[in-house]
């Protein structure tokens, strides 16, 4: 009996030494970041490269992110704030700087994107996936469309049309079709945006405020027949379905730079940034953009990324276009008048 017990001791001390894999917990890596913007597919193979489990919660702007992270109760590892945001995330402490010996892959993004104003050094953020936002739209209701916001802020009001629910977005490209930048602080310019803005809301055609893949399912279900939209997700519309069209208006288009950042509440800062090396690797960078259809600025990945998206204008615009369109900037102490439009146009 004595010998059995030694025996069993043994065991379990051995045991206690050397616990079974499966019997460790998996690390487990909290995503936060915008609907249909990465392929399930990568992240799955991130869970089996790092025996590691990915979570994911989603949110439609950067306003709705802030909100959740201000409020503390949710705790992420990387999420993926727009430009313009990174600043006051900074700011209000809620950032932690990337260890750029942890990133190798950080030399596949192209230099052209590194060390923007937004982020000097990318202490805090590498750039992911951009693009400008236009207008998608039934083919089979509007034949041959004049390539410009009057389609929704003109007089006509017969068109159905949804408005991202972005204020960046939809008071920057109401201040466009003004002939205004879609940054300005200028407080006159800016209610000008406010009225043009609340007479589109009441417009008989207005649907209502969407994200961007609430957008593009409202037109494919036929329940409008405009919508403003992010370039990739008016590309994952068309892919869907054969009825959509998308263009950047003459007026100009908002254009902004996600980016991948580890957040100071991250219980595995570790994990994050191996996360953000794993989506920086090219081949995973492209599959990415394959699958979201936004552009991309990692310059290893584009031999990988399909042709029709690399020759998609709307994706990639050419020079004379590019010109036009206008990064979305920190407007500093200015976003208190944006905020103020905002709230006025959703409590109407
Ligand atoms: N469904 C993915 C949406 C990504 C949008 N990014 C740009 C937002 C800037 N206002």
């Amino acid at each position: 009996m004595k010998k059995v017990l030694l025996g069993l001791t043994a065991v379990l001390s051995v045991a206690a030494a050397f616990p079974p894999v499966h019997a460790q917990a998996p690390r487990t890596l909290r995503l936060f970041i915008w609907s249909d913007y990465m392929d399930p597919a990568v992240l799955r193979d991130f869970e089996k490269k790092y025996g590691a489990k990915v979570v994911v919660d989603t949110y439609e702007s950067n306003e709705a992110m802030l909100a959740k992270l201000q409020g503390g109760g949710a705790r992420y590892d990387v999420a993926v704030p727009s430009n313009y945001v990174i600043g006051a995330m900074a700011q209000a402490k809620l950032l932690q700087p990337l260890r750029k010996s942890n990133l190798p892959n950080l030399k596949n993004i192209d230099q052209a994107f590194l060390n923007a104003a937004y982020d000097k050094g990318n202490t805090y953020s590498v750039p992911y996936q951009y693009s400008a936002t236009g207008l998608l739209y039934r083919s089979d209701k509007l034949k041959s469309p004049a390539q410009s916001w009057s389609l929704i802020f003109g007089p006509e009001d017969k068109v159905r049309f949804v408005l991202l629910d972005d204020p960046r977005e939809v008071i920057g490209a109401a201040l466009l079709y003004l002939g205004f930048s879609s940054n300005s602080t200028d407080r006159a310019q800016l209610a000008k945006a406010r009225d043009l803005l609340v007479k589109t809301k009441a417009k008989k055609g207005f649907v209502g405020f969407d994200g961007g893949p609430g957008v593009r399912n409202k037109l494919i279900a036929g329940d409008a027949d405009v919508g403003q939209q992010y370039a990739g997700d008016a590309g994952q519309g068309m892919a869907e379905s054969k009825k959509l069209g998308f263009f950047l208006p003459k007026e100009g288009a908002v254009t902004s730079m996600d980016t991948l950042v580890v957040l100071k509440g991250a219980r595995d800062r570790d994990l994050a940034e191996k996360f953000i090396d794993f989506v920086l690797d090219a081949k995973v960078s492209a599959r990415i953009s394959n699958f979201t259809k936004y552009a991309n600025p990692n310059a290893a990945a584009r031999p990988f990324v399909d042709a029709a998206l690399r020759s998609n204008p709307g994706l990639y615009p050419p020079a004379s276009v590019q010109k036009k369109l206008e990064y979305t900037a920190d407007v500093g102490d200015a976003a208190r008048l944006y905020d103020r439009v905002w709230t006025d146009l959703k409590a109407r």
